[in-house]
């Protein structure tokens, strides 16, 4: 289903005089270059629609299936993302997740993502669950695990999900483990971590040159004692021995409580070893919430020092880094969710652009805490929001996306074509 491009112009023209009425009050308050110049950055930037988000989520407590219209299969999955993408132009990829997607009918799949613009972001693969018809369960683990033949049927998934992803156009594989263990005593951590380097390797081998290999840690669940990528150095770790196409992928909800994220993510940058990122928030553990919904302060230090290093760095915003949502719950209409979710980081995104990074340099290089402090609080407290609608409003897309999704009744119409009992892959 497509959005005609006369609904979003007649959005658009219902909202405007108040968009520029907020517009020109920022640009009473700063530089018209500065403006400019976040505007473009947020133009290009594109964050990528987890496939397994589309559907009604869930936890092992349940899963309700109370919204209807959810995508039968991948074909609709993509055109769900390319509906988002319609609405905020700040969506333009997916990120599958294998075998949850059976990417069957290349061709098909590919054409659904052309006529929406689509890329396909990083692969992940899955060796968490078993799989039916699996010879080798992963009970006590995949690419740690003891036996190396249950290691050999991972390594093979791992290859596979890389070869249906490079036909699809993919660049990346992210590889997370549920590895670890559930009581002391019951893994040898060296071995373990031995046997899970290794079987890197393999996979690593097989990785087309311009590849990355995302190494995703967490710190607990579903294993509770010990998790064998628990954190970000141990993947660190993992991603300097495997080599340069190989790097640590944030996931927010996967560290221990009062984590600073922020820090981590500086000296990842440093090391040239960040390889992207799972947005999410939460207020407990892996929570999987609507990004920003939690800690939008945290969500703007991290991309305060996003910015700060990448542009230390001379990278690309947009290209440089894999910028992916993972997020999946039970009781939001997804496609609102994941419009929340693009908005909040962009906003963050908007107000790191916005720093003044001159002010704070000089700030810190004089221990001026409280100056530095004001810095960071002024441009957080200051509503970019008109930025954003700004850079969507020059991509032809609508200046609320969740209003004008709402105003055509989208997710009733999802229903009429795919009915009202769906249910999707997914967690
Ligand atoms: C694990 C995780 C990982 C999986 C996804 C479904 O908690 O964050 O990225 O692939 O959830
Ligand atoms: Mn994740
Ligand atoms: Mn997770």
């Amino acid at each position: 289903m497509n959005i005609e491009q006369k609904h979003i112009a007649q959005h658009n023209d219902s909202l405007i005089s108040a968009h520029n009425r907020k517009l020109a009050y920022l640009k009473e308050d700063f530089p018209q270059h500065d403006l400019e110049r976040a505007i473009q950055k947020l133009v290009d930037f594109q964050i990528a629609i987890p496939s397994w988000a589309l559907g009604t989520g869930g936890t092992r407590f349940g899963r309700f299936s109370i919204i209807g219209g959810e995508p039968r299969n991948i074909e609709e999955k993509i055109e769900d993302v390319g509906l988002l993408h319609q609405l905020n132009a700040s969506s333009g990829a997916i990120s599958l997740h294998i075998p949850w997607d059976i990417p069957q009918d290349v061709a098909k799949i590919k054409e659904v993502a052309g006529r929406f613009g689509l890329a396909f972001d990083a692969v992940n693969s899955n060796t968490f669950q078993d799989q039916r018809d699996a010879a080798h369960s992963y009970k006590f683990g995949s690419l740690q695990h003891v036996d190396k033949a249950v290691r050999q049927q991972a390594i093979a998934h791992n290859i596979e999900v890389i070869k249906q992803g490079d036909k699809l156009g993919s660049k990346a594989l992210t590889v997370w483990l549920a590895d670890g263990s559930c009581f002391p005593g019951q893994l040898n951590f060296r071995r373990a971590f031995e046997n899970t380097l290794q079987s890197l390797e393999e996979i690593y081998v097989q990785l087309p040159p311009d590849w990355k290999m995302f190494v995703e840690y967490k710190a607990f669940e579903p294993n509770f004692y010990s998790t064998t990528i628990g954190d970000w150095g141990q993947s660190l770790l993992l991603a300097s021995k495997l080599g340069n196409q190989a790097y640590t992928l944030v996931d927010l909800g996967h560290h221990l409580p009062n984590a600073n994220i922020e820090q981590i993510v500086s000296l990842l940058l440093m090391e040239g070893k960040l390889g992207g990122f799972h947005f999410n928030d939460s207020k407990y553990g892996d929570d999987d919430l609507t990004t920003g919904s939690i800690k939008p302060y945290q969500l703007f230090l991290i991309f305060n020092e996003l910015v700060e290093g990448m542009d230390a760095r001379e990278m690309n915003h947009a290209k440089d880094l894999g910028w992916m949502i993972d997020a999946s719950h039970n009781v939001k209409d997804p496609l609102e969710d994941l419009l929340q979710s693009v908005e909040a980081i962009m906003l963050a995104y908007a107000q790191a652009l916005m720093v003044d990074r001159p002010a704070l340099n000089s700030a810190q290089q004089r221990n001026d805490v409280v100056r530095a402090q004001e810095i960071l609080q002024h441009t957080f407290r200051t509503d970019f929001r008109p930025l954003v609608a700004e850079a969507r409003l020059r991509a032809n897309a609508a200046l609320s996306p969740l209003a004008l999704y709402r105003d055509l009744d989208y997710r009733n119409q999802l229903i009429r074509k795919r009915g009202k009992n769906t249910t999707s892959t997914g967690l």
